[in-house]
Formats: C-alpha cells, sequence, structure tokens
C-alpha cells in the first residue's frame, strides 16, 4: 500500500483549490493532446518556468494552462526577490504564480533556496556564523511560506565549479562555510518541510564529466550518511557549445541507481526545426528510459521571454505557434501526432478503451473509502490510466491497487500489479480519504487505456 498525504494550507485558506478541480477536470477530460496529459500518461510531469510579469499576457496565460502540468518560478523564489532585506520576506510575485499554478491543478517546483547569483547585497559582508544563521532562516521563511505546496526545492544550485576539477564554486556560503554548507542547507529544508522533495540543482552535469562526477560522490556520500536528499535537478541548457551529450541517459540513470529522483529543471535546446526536434526527442527519451525521472521542465513557454530568446530555445515561437520541437516532444511523450495516438492506425493496441467507475465501500464521520472499477472494452488491454478529482478540502491518506501522481487535487491513477485486462474483464483500485468538512463525492475523469 501506497501512503499519499496531500497537504493544504497556504492554498486552501486562500479557497483556491476548489478552482484547480475543475479546470484539471477539464484537463483530464481531453485526449493525451497536450504536453501535460501526455506526460502524465507516462506517469511524469511536464513543467515550465514562469515569470510572474507575463501572467498577465492572455496568449501567455492560455499556453501556459493548456499545456504544462508544473510550474517553476523562474526569478521569483530567489533570494534577492523573497528576502531583499534581512528578515523581510515579500511574497507576492512568486504568491501570484504558485496561486495561478493551484487554480490550474498545476504543481509548483520551488527555485532556489541558496545560490551565489541573486543574492540581494546584505548577504555577502555576514561572518561565518551570522551567515549560517542568516541561510537556515532563508530557507526556513521560504519553505515555511509555501509549506505543503511545492513538489519539489531546488535547496541548492550550481554549487560546482565548471572545468576539469569538480571543485566546489566559490560564494559566500562556500568560502565562509565551507563544504558543509550543502549538507546543512539539506537538514535544515528537510525539517521546514518534510513533504517537499529535495532537489540538488546544476548545469553542464547532464553527461558524465568531472563536475557530474563530483556531484555524484556528493550523493552518494549523502545518501550513504543519511543526509536528506531526494532528488538531482539537470539543468540541461543545450546550445551547439553545449549539446544533448551522448551519455545523457546513462548519466540520468547512474544518479537514480544512488536511490534519488532525476528531473530536468531547465531544458532549452538553442536551433530551430528538425535538428532542434530531433535533440528534444533525445532528451525526453532519456527521461522516459530512467523510472525516476519524475519530470521535465522548460525553461520558459515562448522564445521571445527566454533568457537566450537569441537561441530560440524553446517550444513556442514569439506568437505561440507550436515549433516542430513541440511536436516532437508531444510525440516522444505518446501524445498525439505519433506513436501512442489512439487515432495512429499504425500502432498496436489502438482500439484499446475502458470506463471507470466510482462507488463509495466504506463511510465514518471524518473520511471514507472510496473505489474505482476499471473495466476493459471490446479490446483487451494491457495498462490503464484513470483520473480522479477531490473535493477541494479532502485528502487522501492511502491507495491501494494503484499508483497515483498529484496534479493539485487530481490524482491519476496507473496500474501497479493489474494492467492486464481482458476485453470486458474489471480490476479496481481504493483509496481512503479525509472529508476535512466536505462529503462531497470525488469526480472520475476519462480511462484511457493501451
Ligand atoms: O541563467 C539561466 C538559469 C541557470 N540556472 C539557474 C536559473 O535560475 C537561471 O535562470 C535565469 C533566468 O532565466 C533569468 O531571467 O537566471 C537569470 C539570473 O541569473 C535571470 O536573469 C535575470 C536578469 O539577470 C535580471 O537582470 C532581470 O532583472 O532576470 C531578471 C528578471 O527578468
Amino acid at each position: 500500500m501506497s501512503m499519499i498525504v496531500r497537504r493544504l494550507s497556504r492554498a486552501a485558506t486562500a479557497g483556491l483549490v476548489a478552482a484547480a478541480a475543475l479546470t484539471a477536470a477539464a484537463h483530464s477530460a481531453e485526449a493525451a493532446d497536450t504536453l501535460g496529459s501526455a506526460a502524465a500518461g507516462q506517469g511524469r510531469y511536464f513543467g515550465t518556468a514562469v515569470a510572474a510579469s507575463h501572467l498577465g499576457e492572455s496568449d501567455y496565460a492560455a499556453t501556459l494552462d493548456r499545456e504544462f502540468s508544473s510550474v517553476t518560478p523562474e526569478n521569483e523564489m530567489k533570494w534577492d526577490a523573497t528576502e531583499p532585506s534581512r528578515g523581510s520576506f515579500t511574497f507576492t510575485s512568486a504568491d501570484r504564480i504558485v496561486d495561478h499554478a493551484q487554480s490550474q491543478g498545476m504543481d509548483v517546483r520551488g527555485h532556489t533556496l541558496v545560490w551565489h547569483s541573486q543574492l540581494p547585497s546584505w548577504v555577502s559582508p555576514l561572518g561565518a556564523q551570522d551567515l549560517r544563521t542568516a541561510m537556515n532562516a532563508h530557507i526556513n521563511g521560504l519553505m515555511g511560506h509555501y509549506k505543503g505546496e511545492i513538489h519539489s526545492w531546488d535547496v541548492v544550485n550550481e554549487a560546482f565549479q565548471d572545468g576539469g576539477s569538480g571543485t566546489r564554486r566559490s560564494s559566500p556560503f562556500q568560502d565562509k562555510l565551507g563544504d558543509g554548507f550543502i549538507e546543512e542547507a539539506f537538514r535544515t529544508a528537510r525539517a521546514a518541510d518534510p513533504a517537499a522533495k529535495l532537489c540538488y540543482n546544476d548545469y553542464n552535469t547532464d553527461g558524465v564529466n568531472a563536475k557530474s562526477n563530483a556531484v555524484y560522490d556528493m550523493v552518494k556520500d549523502f545518501k550513504s550518511r543519511g543526509v536528506p536528499i531526494d532528488c538531482v535537478g539537470f539543468q540541461s541548457h543545450f546550445n551547439s557549445n553545449s549539446p544533448v551529450p551522448s551519455d545523457y541517459r546513462h548519466n540520468l540513470q547512474r544518479f537514480a541507481d544512488l536511490g534519488v529522483d532525476v528531473q530536468i529543471t531547465e531544458l532549452d535546446i538553442e536551433g530551430s526545426g528538425s535538428a532542434q526536434a530531433a535533440d528534444y526527442t533525445k532528451v525526453v527519451e532519456a527521461c522516459l528510459a530512467v523510472s525516476r525521472c519524475t519530470g521535465m521542465t522548460v525553461w520558459g513557454v515562448t522564445d521571445k521571454y527566454s533568457w537566450r530568446s537569441g537561441g530560440t530555445p524553446l517550444l513556442f515561437d514569439g506568437d505561440y505557434n507550436e515549433k516542430p520541437a513541440y511536436g516532437a516532444v508531444l510525440s516522444a511523450l505518446g501524445g498525439s501526432g505519433g506513436p501512442g495516438d489512439p487515432g495512429d492506425p499504425g500502432d498496436p493496441g489502438d482500439g484499446a478503451s475502458c470506463t471507470a467507475t466510482y462507488t463509495r465501500t466504506a463511510d465514518w464521520s471524518s473520511g471514507y473509502n472510496g473505489q474505482v472499477t476499471i473495466t476493459a472494452g471490446a479490446e483487451p488491454i494491457s495498462s490503464w490510466t484513470a483520473t480522479v478529482t477531490l473535493p477541494a478540502q479532502q485528502s487522501v491518506s492511502s491507495l491501494w491497487n494503484g499508483t497515483p501522481t498529484w496534479s493539485g487535487n487530481v490524482m491519476t491513477v496507473r496500474p501497479s500489479w493489474n494492467g492486464t485486462l481482458a476485453a470486458g474483464a474489471s480490476t479496481s483500485f481504493g483509496f481512503t480519504a479525509a472529508k476535512n468538512g466536505s462529503d462531497a463525492a470525488p469526480t472520475v475523469g476519462t480511462c484511457t487505456a493501451s
């Protein structure tokens, strides 16, 4: 039995999650013809970096809301944006992004707590002990504000030097606190929000090289000593000087084999046309080949707002048109238009279908057990995916005979052992939910089968 506890704090009090349920349910009724829904079919999220200042642009928001299932604030959670003077936190811009994401049923990645760049000027002059106190207070301030709302935090960003030696980068933290600052940041972060996945995030670590070897050794050491780390982020900023490495998948896999999740956190690939599309395909295929690669984030919605806008590195052009790279990613994710498209007559498994029905099997004052029965259609199926949208207040404490992933309060459930069904045959998964004041029934969305 897998245990899932959904935490609702800031958003629930703001009453935003109910709206998320409605929109996310609408998403789930669509075929896998968007990046987010196609990735969900593979048990992954597909995210983008977002700037709060663009949310008011209707094409930007429409593309974001339609295509993506996770967001990363591009700058709004960084130290200079959130604690510009010591002890005085401002969350206005970051809250805008988190509220928007929650209203659309999207997850949020937190970026980033401890980084040498975009530091406000008051941090660098601090003495060692004071810097340690300030670092921990900053982590606690951010993670406390968003407790239960961030699926993964980049706790420490870019702490290793480029180049051949694999040494630590000079920074106020490294120079004054020594190597131990990373470990201390992770321990503080775990205590601040035990539900968040804690990631180390870096660039030029995408293939096997001296820098990624140094990160690998650190993660291995952390795992052996019980230092809390859950994931490693591979930024994946690629261009002709820094192409997608041929050992990308192998490198992701060797980190996963240490017992951490891996995530592609800031993907962009300069270029255009079919060459760019082919490179994006390589990245998506690498992630899908590594079971612990839990999701991908591109570093922006549209080329026009990219930090490397001259290199047109993203999936939508400046007018929000889908580029060839978009189709390549969607296809690699098994979305419509490519392999896995239910409309593609060349695919085995076409005609596979299923239905999902819900019943409440037990009921008590504070909670209930729900059961969703999956029935194959006229053809045998080898897998199924069902979505269940919980009423805003409710939370699921356990689920059996299925494997859930969460996006807001929508759970997408795939088989744990019971994917294969003969034509017309049924299986079911069950879950226990806390009512938290709402006795309403969950909504079961479209069942998809392959
Ligand atoms: O540099 C690309 C990324 C590398 N990994 C860490 C990421 O956090 C980093 O993101 C970029 C943002 O995409 C840029 O938007 O980080 C840059 C700063 O290090 C961001 O640039 C800053 C500009 O330097 C500021 O002048 C500007 O005010 O963006 C700010 C907001 O537009």
